[in-house]
């Protein structure tokens, strides 16, 4: 299953809001608490953070477990990229400008998959790979 959208860069916030608007009249003093724990117990998917820029990923390898719902918040720091597993047929063009794109994925297959960029973005942008681990075990 795979997905991609330009995310809100507010996600978090407006997410964290509906929560809050929920529990907030009977557990405001636990807020603290709840605030660091709420994330994890509404959404099992997993968030991973990768910056593309000439000429590299970071992070270069990213590791997944089989069957686990898991999303990339992939941005630009320069210009536009295209970030691309083509095992998997993902293809996610990242624009200039800092616009986080969400890539949504759920591997059904163990191993590991190259991603590279699939814009053109100057002399680099061939060496440019990183690298999906898919590992079977929990
Ligand atoms: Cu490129």
């Amino acid at each position: 299953m795979l997905s991609v959208v330009a995310s809100a860069p507010a996600f978090h916030t407006h997410h964290m809001a509906r929560i809050a608007r929920t529990i907030t009249p009977t557990l405001f003093l636990a807020l603290p608490f709840l605030v660091g724990l709420a994330p994890y117990a509404v959404d099992p998917t997993r968030t991973i953070d990768v910056t593309l820029s000439r000429y590299a990923f970071s992070p270069e390898r990213i590791e997944v477990l089989l069957g686990e719902r898991v999303r990339l918040n992939v941005v630009s720091a320069d210009r536009a990229h295209g970030f691309q597993i083509r095992k998997l047929g993902l293809n996610a063009r990242i624009p200039a400008g800092g616009t986080t794109m969400n890539v949504e994925l759920t591997p059904t297959e163990a191993g590991t998959f190259e991603i590279t960029c699939s814009e053109y973005c100057g002399i680099g942008h061939g060496r440019m790979k990183a690298w999906l681990i898919v590992r079977p075990d929990r």
